[in-house]
Parts: C-alpha cells; sequence; structure tokens
C-alpha cells in the first residue's frame, strides 16, 4: 500500500500547475486515509511539490507512526494546527495554498486564513476525489470482505424474519450478526421499510410490524479495513401481490441491464440512462427518483455520483460504485436492489454477487 499512497500524492502533485496552486491542504480525513493509510479520526496533509506533512493530535501519535510508511512524509503531532503551521512557516516555499473548500466549514476556512498569514489561497473542488476513485486490489479486496459479511448476513435475516416483527428487530439483527462477523461498523443507519413504508427510499427501521405478503426492503452497510459495503436487497414476508412481483421484476432487470452496461470509462449519465429507460417505459420513470447509484469506498458516498444529473462526469477505470435502480410506489410498496461493482476496462466486478437478489419469499 505504500507504493499506491506515494503514487496518489505524485498525481496531485502533477496537477499543482493545472490548479494554479504550489501547495494543497487535505483537511478530509477519509482523503488523508486514502493518501497515508491513518485510519485515525483526526489528521491533514500539508502538501508541497517536494515535502508531505502529516498532521495529527497526541491521541494518534503512536498509531501514526505505525500506519504511516510512505517514504519522505514527515509526522507532526501537535493539536493547535493553524497555529503551528503558521510558526513552522509551513507549507515551506508556497505562495498559493488550495484547500479542499468541500470539506472545510466557513469559520474552519477563516480561522485557517486569519492564522496563517502571508499566503494567497484557493478554493479546491474535486481534486483528491478525482485520485482517490481509483481503487487498488488491495483496498477492493476489503471492499469484498464487507459484501462477504453482508451475504451472511442476508442469509442470516431471511433465517430469522417472520411476519410480526417490527422493522427495528429486523434492523438489530443485522447491527448483532454484522458485528459478530467482524464488520467495524455500518457506516449509515440500516433502511428497513415494509409494505407501504417501501416507498419512502431512505425509510429508517421504525416500529412498524411486518405484515403477510409484504415486501421488505434491506439496505446496510458493513465495513472491513476501513472499506464499506453497501448492499440492497427486496425480499417478501409470504407470498406478495402479482403487482408488487411484477415491480420487482422491473427493478431486477434494471439492476442486471445497469451492471451490464457498467465499464470503466463510461458517462455516469450514460450509466444511468441504461437502466433507467427499463422503468421508464415500463411508465414508472417517475417512481424513480434518485440516481443509479454512487461511488463507494472509505466512504458509503463518493464520487462519482452515477446520475443523470452529472452529464459531465466519468466513471474511470478502478472506480468502485453501486448499481441501484429502485421504484417507489406511494401507499403501495417499494423494491430497490443494490450491488457493488468494480469497474474495469471491459465490463466491471460484481463485488456483492454472492448475495441472492431474486425475489426471495419468506414462508
Ligand atoms: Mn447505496
Amino acid at each position: 500500500m505504500k507504493i499506491i499512497h506515494e503514487q496518489r500524492i505524485e498525481e496531485l502533485r502533477s496537477e499543482f500547475d493545472e490548479r494554479g496552486i504550489d501547495a494543497l491542504f487535505v483537511t478530509h480525513v477519509p482523503h488523508v486515509a486514502y493518501l497515508t493509510g491513518f485510519s485515525g479520526s483526526s489528521a491533514m496533509l500539508v502538501l508541497t511539490r517536494t515535502a508531505a506533512h502529516f498532521i495529527t493530535d497526541g491521541r494518534y501519535a503512536e498509531q501514526a507512526r505505525q500506519e504511516i510508511t510512505a517514504s519522505g512524509m514527515t509526522i507532526h503531532i501537535e493539536r493547535e494546527w493553524w497555529a503551528y503551521i503558521q510558526e513552522k512557516q509551513l507549507p515551506e516555499g508556497a505562495t498559493t495554498i488550495g484547500f479542499e473548500a468541500s470539506h472545510i466549514s466557513v469559520a474552519g476556512a477563516e480561522t485557517m486564513q486569519r492564522t496563517v498569514e502571508g499566503r494567497s489561497w484557493k478554493a479546491i473542488t474535486g481534486m483528491v476525489e478525482a485520485v482517490v476513485m481509483v481503487k487498488t486490489r488491495e483496498e477492493v479486496d476489503c471492499i469484498k470482505s464487507a459484501a462477504a459479511i453482508a451475504t451472511k448476513v442476508y442469509d442470516h435475516v431471511l433465517r430469522v424474519a417472520k411476519v410480526g416483527m417490527t422493522e427495528n428487530d429486523i434492523a438489530a439483527e443485522v447491527a448483532y450478526v454484522a458485528k459478530k462477523l467482524g464488520s467495524e461498523g455500518e457506516g449509515f443507519e440500516t433502511i428497513v421499510a415494509s409494505g407501504v413504508r417501501g416507498a419512502l427510499p431512505h425509510g429508517r427501521a421504525s416500529n412498524k410490524a411486518i405484515r403477510q405478503g409484504e415486501l421488505v426492503t434491506l439496505d446496510f452497510g458493513c465495513r472491513v479495513g476501513g472499506f464499506y459495503s453497501d448492499v440492497t436487497r427486496t425480499f417478501a414476508l409470504g407470498e406478495p401481490a402479482m403487482f408488487d412481483r411484477a415491480i420487482f421484476a422491473l427493478v431486477l432487470l434494471a439492476n442486471e441491464t445497469g451492471i451490464a452496461a457498467a465499464q470503466g470509462g463510461i458517462n455516469v449519465a450514460t450509466l444511468d440512462a441504461a437502466a433507467r429507460e427499463i422503468i421508464k417505459d415500463a411508465g414508472y420513470g417517475d417512481d424513480f427518483a434518485h440516481g443509479l447509484g454512487h461511488g463507494l469506498g472509505r466512504e458509503v458516498h463518493e464520487k462519482p455520483s452515477v446520475s443523470y444529473r452529472f452529464p459531465d462526469d466519468i466513471a474511470p477505470v478502478g472506480a468502485v460504485i453501486t448499481i441501484e435502480p429502485g421504484i417507489y410506489l406511494a401507499e403501495r410498496c417499494g423494491v430497490r436492489i443494490e450491488d457493488d461493482v468494480w469497474l474495469t476496462e471491459t465490463g466491471c466486478e460484481v463485488l456483492t454477487g454472492a448475495i441472492p437478489k431474486h425475489l426471495i419469499v419468506v414462508e
């Protein structure tokens, strides 16, 4: 991993001229992790053309020394980062400093610019994102391990689910089993949306009891080595209505069509359209009210956003993205089916392929 951290830093430096900067402050902690391997929750990086300074506080001193292996990286342990940077006159020799405009508060940026004196500033967006979008095999192996846990969790849910259980009961099983199987954390609150609540794309589990014949949409994340899997499956408790089955079949076809179209270098709006067309053609275009997917890695939602909203964006070879079409029908039902895929030159590797996605009817 040492090599990849150094490569990513070199890639960032190679864009300094184009961006009009001669130093970069990386303040988004997941980005710091992608560039250094550091797994703690508080750190920043100061990059110049020739130097790399990693700054964390005393809680992480030992961890930083263990985890940071990139050569040429100086570790600093300090609590008041801006004052320290000013005192040490970092970044050495830089006149224009780029900072991650999407990852610093207005108050934080004001303090930074007031404390670090005598430099000019440039708000930077999307620069680190573009570099860390491309995942290494080791990183993808972590997502695969997280997906393997998800496979077992879903199998467990199908074995214990029964009519009369609440959505919270299901969410509790997911949390318990995932943790027992080695998941480091959930990443987001587990979504369990049954029956009419299925119409809420982000319906957090509630105290609603699940009734006979209802569809249940389960969306949950597991984490291994700092990397997430993000999976949605829809199953039925007892035989569902023919109509619900038809909606399910449509979403499954859209999911499979999206996966078949997924390929490194594809325009995200084109990929979104491939799956969306299936749902649109059937007359449910307005009921699929979100993008097809999103990048996945150290964060549950990363770039690229796989959506019609970003017609200029490309999903590069090496990106891990989700493919998650859904149909949400108010006062009726909802279905979403989500897989995680790693984009290659010729197509994609499905990382969640072991998790059954045909309509399972739990009796
Ligand atoms: Mn997702």
